[in-house]
C-alpha cells in the first residue's frame, strides 16, 4: 500500500494545527538554543580535544540529526525558511568537511577514538548514522538539495563494506537499532536496492550466534532470531525501532515469517505490556519492557521516544494490513503518552511519562521527575517530538488500487499529489467529521475507532476489519458521527496495580486528576462510574471533565474502625497530556471505583 505523504497534506485546524504551530514557532528554536548552549551543534566542527569538558557524547550526532530532520519537515509542510535552511546547510557543510575519506562521520569517535571505530556495539555509531541518513533524506525531499544525501550514501556504502562485505567490524548488528529503518528510507529516496538489502542483512543477522554463542541478553534483541520473537523484551526504544525495520523489510520482501513476528510482537505489547496512555516501558532499569501485566504507574518509565517508536511501528502495520487495531494504537499514543512529552508552551519536555505523581511522598526510591525540563543530558526525546509533530499527517491515509483508507481524522486538506481529499472536523474535541473527496477509487474506508460504541454514516457502508467501506461514485461527501461519551475504563485484573480502579476516557483521550484542581491524596479519591459526568472548559485545547469525587473523611490517628463515610467534592479531570503544566502537583490516572 502507498501512503499520502505528509508533505501533500495541510493540517488546517484543530489540535494538530495548534501543535504544528507550536513546534514551528516555539519548540524548534527552544530545542536548537538548548542544543547550541550545550555545544551539540559545535561538536560537528570536530575541533575539540580529548579531555575537553565539552567532549561530545556518543550520541549527540543523533540529537542534532533529529533536529535537522525536524527542520526539514517544517519546511516540507509550511514553506522554505531561510533561517532553518542556513542552520541546516552549515551543519551539512561541517559534516561533509569532517567526514573521512570513506564517508564515515561521528563527531565523538572521529576525534577521541580514531582507532576504535566500529569496535563497540553499545556505543551508538550505527544509531547516529541512521539518524543522519533520515535527516539527509528528509532534507532532500523538502528542498531537492542533495549534498547531504550524497554524503550519507557514501557513508552507507562504507557501512555495507565494513559490516556486510568484509565483516571487519567488531560486532555484527547495531547495538541501538534505527539504521535498519533509515536504510529503507534511503532506498526509497535513491532507488538503490543495495540499501534495502543492507537493511535486510542487519534484520537477518540479529540474534545469530556471535563467536559461536547465542547471547542471553535481550537488551538489544540478541537472544534469538527476530523471526522467532514472541514477546517484546529489552530496551523499549531499541526494540521498537527494530520492529519498524522488521515491518519495513517484511513489507518490501513480502516476507510472511517476519510479518507474523511483527504481528505477535504487536499483540504482546498492546494486550499485555502497554499503559492505557500508549506508553511502554515499565522500568527505568534498562529502560525496558518487563513481564506481562506489570504496569506500575508511579514508576512508569514510558519514555517519550518509546511512545513515538510504538506509533511508528503501529503506523507501519496499519499501512501493511488495514485492521483498525493498528491505527487505534497510533491514535492512543499520539493523544496521550506521546503528547504528554511536551509542555503546553512547547518549551519543556518529559523523558519519562508516569501515570501517577505524588511529589509529597518522601522516600529514597527513584521516580520520574515531576516537572518537564528544557533539556536533558540524554536529550533524545525533544528532537523526536519536533520531528514527529510536523510529519504527523503521514499517518492519516494509505491506499491501494481500489481503496483509500482513512486511518486518522484531522481537520485538513491535501495540497499536492494525485488524491484530493478534505476533512472538516474538530476531532477529537467532538466526533463530527465531514469528508469531501473526488478520487479514482472504488471505495473509501473510514476507521471506526475501537473506543467508539456507536456511530452514524451518511452513506451506505459495509464493515471490514474495523473500517466502514463506502462505495464511491464521483464527487462524494460523507458525514461520519462518532459518538464520544465519557467512559470509565477498567484494566485486566492481572494488572494488580490498577485493582479496583478506573480510568476516564473520552474518545481517544485519557484523563487524569491533578492536585492543583482537586487537593491532596488523590489515591484516596473515588469515582462513581454511574454518576454524572459533564464537559468543562477547554483550558488545554480539549474539554476538561467534571464529576463528583468521594474521599475518605480525614482523621488524626493512623488507624480507625472502617466505615462508609465519604466527603463529596467537585472533581475536575484534565486530558492526561496536559498534566504538570501548572507547577508540581499530584497527578493520577487510575482512580478508585466507588
Ligand atoms: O540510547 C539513545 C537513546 O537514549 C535511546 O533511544 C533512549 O531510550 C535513551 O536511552
Ligand atoms: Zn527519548
Amino acid at each position: 500500500m502507498d501512503k499520502i505523504k505528509f508533505s501533500d497534506i495541510r493540517i488546517t485546524g484543530g489540535l494538530w494545527r495548534d501543535k504544528q504551530d507550536m513546534v514551528k514557532n516555539v519548540t524548534i528554536d527552544a530545542v536548537y538554543n538548548r542544543f547550541c548552549e550545550t555545544h551539540r551543534f559545535e561538536a560537528l566542527k570536530c575541533t575539540w580535544k580529548e579531555g575537553d569538558p565539552d567532549c561530545p557524547h556518543i550520541f549527540w550526532d543523533s540529537d542534532v540529526a533529529k533536529w535537522l530532520e525536524s527542520a526539514a519537515y517544517i519546511m516540507a509542510t509550511e514553506e522554505r525558511d531561510e533561517k532553518l535552511e542556513k542552520i541546516f546547510d552549515d551543519a551539512v557543510d561541517l559534516i561533509v568537511k569532517n567526514s573521512d575519506e570513506h564517508g564515515y562521520f561521528n563527531s565523538h569517535f572521529l576525534v577521541t577514538r580514531q582507532n576504535e571505530r566500529f569496535c563497540h556495539r553499545g556505543e551508538h555509531e550505527l544509531y547516529c548514522a541512521g539518524h543522519l541518513i533520515e535527516a539527509a533524506v528528509a532534507y532532500y525531499e523538502a528542498t531537492g538539495k542533495d549534498k547531504f544525501l550524497k554524503a550519507m550514501c557514501k557513508y552507507a556504502d562504507y557501512i555495507e563494506q565494513v559490516f556486510k562485505l568484509e565483516k571487519s567490524a567488531e560486532f555484527f548488528t547495531p547495538g541501538h537499532p534505527e539504521l535498519e529503518l533509515a536504510l529503507v528510507r534511503l532506498y526509497h529516496a535513491t532507488s538503490d536496492k543495495r540499501y534495502l538489502e543492507l537493511s535486510k542483512y542487519f534484520i537477518d543477522e540479529h540474534g545469530k550466534p556471535e563467536n559461536g554463542e547465542i547471547s542471553n541478553n535481550n537488551y538489544n534483541q540478541d537472544d534469538m532470531p527476530l523471526r522467532d520473537r514472541i514477546t517484546a523484551d529489552g530496551h523499549c526504544v531499541r526494540a521498537l525501532y527494530l520492529f519498524c525495520g522488521m515491518a519495513d523489510i517484511a513489507y518490501e520482501y513480502n516476507d510472511s515469517g517476519l510479518l507474523e513476528a511483527c504481528k505477535r510482537l504487536f499483540e504482546n505489547i498492546t494486550n499485555r505490556r502497554m499503559y492505557i496512555t500508549g506508553g511502554v516501558g515499565s522500568t527505568y532499569m534498562g529502560e525496558s519492557f518487563t513481564v506481562d501485566y506489570d504496569l506500575p504507574n508511579r514508576k512508569a518509565y514510558a519514555e517519550t521516544c518509546a511512545a513515538i517508536s510504538l506509533a511508528m511501528f503501529a503506523g507501519r502495520m496499519q499501512a501493511i494490513e488495514p485492521n483498525s487495531k493498528y491505527a487505534d494504537i497510533v491514535e492512543k499514543v499520539i493523544y496521550n503518552g506521546f503528547l504528554s512529552g511536551v509542555s503546553m508552551d512547547g518549551k519543556s519536555f518529559f523523558y519519562e511519562n508516569p501515570l501517577e505523581i505524588d511529589p509529597g511522598f518522601n522516600n529514597k526510591e527513584r521516580f520520574p521527575i515531576t516537572r518537564r525540563q528544557e533539556i536533558f543530558s540524554c536529550s533524545c526525546c525533544p528532537p523526536n517530538i519536533t520531528r514527529f509533530i510536523p510529519s504527523i499527517a503521514e499517518y492519516m491515509y494509505s491506499y491501494n488500487d481500489s481503496v483509500l483508507y482513512i486511518h486518522h481524522y484531522m481537520n485538513s486538506e491535501t495540497v499536492g499529489g494525485s488524491i484530493g481529499i478534505v476533512q472538516e472536523t474538530n476531532y477529537p474535541a467532538d466526533g463530527e467529521i465531514l469528508i469531501k473527496c473526488n478520487i479514482d477509487k472504488e471505495y473509501i474506508a473510514l476507521r471506526i475507532p475501537g473506543w467508539c460504541k456507536s456511530f452514524k454514516l451518511s452513506l451506505p457502508y459495509e464493515m471490514k476489519n474495523g473500517y466502514a467501506f463506502v462505495r464511491l461514485s464521483g464527487e462524494t461527501e460523507i458525514r461520519l458521527t462518532l459518538d464520544m461519551p465519557i467512559e470509565a475504563i477498567a484494566a485486566n485484573k492481572r494488572v494488580h496495580e490498577n485493582a479496583g480502579r478506573i480510568a476516564i476516557m473520552r474518545g481517544p483521550v485519557v484523563y487524569c486528576a491533578e492536585g492543583v484542581d482537586n487537593g491532596a491524596d488523590l489515591k484516596n479519591v473515588r469515582v462513581d462510574i454511574h454518576g454524572n459526568f459533564e464537559l468543562g472548559s477547554a483550558e488545554f485545547l480539549l474539554p476538561s471533565i467534571k464529576t463528583t469525587g468521594f474521599r475518605d473523611a480525614d482523621f488524626d490517628s493512623l488507624y480507625k474502625f472502617a466505615d462508609d463515610a465519604y466527603e463529596e467534592f467537585p472533581l475536575t479531570l484534565i486530558p492526561y497530556y496536559a498534566f504538570a503544566n501548572r507547577g508540581t502537583s499530584e497527578m493520577l490516572v487510575w482512580l478508585l471505583k466507588k
